[in-house]
């Protein structure tokens, strides 16, 4: 059996250890340029020519024949995708999964809804390649990532919901919540998997704090954290001590956003999943 993981580029991976793996990229299309989210892109030239610009882009999610064809050769396929909640990247694996199971009849494809984005991706793609390792079955891993979805969460701490509104994503209301310089948002994405804010703070040491407080009242305990930044890595690895200090053993991976989380988290963005 030829087992394989797909998802969006909205993992903010490219490539991942373990079974086979595939990106499919959202794309960013800006003055009249397309750019797709995979590892030839410079995603900090981009966001930093964005803003110099003052530009607005827009983005588009994989279609169904791009799923299709990062299932093709794969017997066995988990499908990783962001929120059905914010992108259409969902409904095109569905369709994408009905298809590739026509074509192939002896393949399954099993499609997974996020409800969430970045690093809770991440933490399902991590614990997919665990239990195969472990050598679990297909149906089995399928209905394990379904009671692990759980018990993991996401919270973001951003400066700009700019790109976001533009993307009729969150109303002008919630835009206006980061809309003061300095200002910094705490959202978690909500169970439908759409953007719940929590709370604003004054300073990015303010916000660190609060999204740790957040991650305990969500159950955290010291375990797995991922955290994704926009072109903040200081701010990642502050955050990283911070839980340390009280969780000595948390086990935490800070990673770069690609193209399509960092341009809505923005410039300063962090995007924290964990598990508890
Ligand atoms: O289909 C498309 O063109 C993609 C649209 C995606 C819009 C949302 C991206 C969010 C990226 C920002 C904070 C995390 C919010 C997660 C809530 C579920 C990251």
């Amino acid at each position: 059996m030829n087992y394989r993981i797909v998802s969006d580029s909205s993992s903010n991976l490219y490539t991942s250890k373990g079974i086979d793996y595939v990106s499919v990229p959202l794309t960013i299309y800006y003055n009249g340029n397309a750019y797709p989210d995979t590892a030839g892109l410079d995603t900090v030239s981009l966001i930093e020519t964005i803003h110099a610009e003052k530009g607005a882009a827009r983005t588009a999610c994989p279609s169904a024949g791009d799923w299709i064809s990062a299932f093709e050769g794969a017997d066995r396929v988990f499908a990783i995708t962001m929120s059905s909640g914010m992108s259409g990247t969902y409904n095109a694996a569905c369709t994408a999964a009905k298809i590739y199971m026509e074509q192939v009849p002896d393949a399954k494809v099993f499609v997974i809804d996020s409800l969430s984005t970045g690093p809770e991706m991440q933490l399902i793609i991590e614990k997919i390649n665990a239990w195969y390792s472990a050598g679990l079955r297909f149906e089995r891993i399928c209905r394990c990532i379904s009671l692990y979805q759980k018990h993991t969460h996401l919270l973001y701490a951003v400066e700009s919901f700019n790109n976001l509104y533009r993307a009729g994503r969150v109303s002008a209301a919630v835009a206006k919540l980061a809309g003061i310089l300095g200002i910094r948002v705490l959202g978690i994405a909500s169970p439908q998997g759409t953007i719940s804010i929590v709370n604003r703070f004054r300073s990015e040491k303010k916000a660190l704090q609060g999204i740790f407080e957040e991650m305990k009242k969500n159950g955290y305990r010291g375990g797995k954290v991922r955290i994704s930044h926009c072109i903040n890595e200081d701010g990642a690895n502050r955050l990283s001590s911070l839980i340390r200090r009280e969780f000595p053993r948390a086990l935490i991976d800070v990673l770069p956003c690609t193209g399509l989380c960092s341009y809505y988290a923005d410039r300063g963005g962090l995007i924290i999943g964990f598990d508890g």
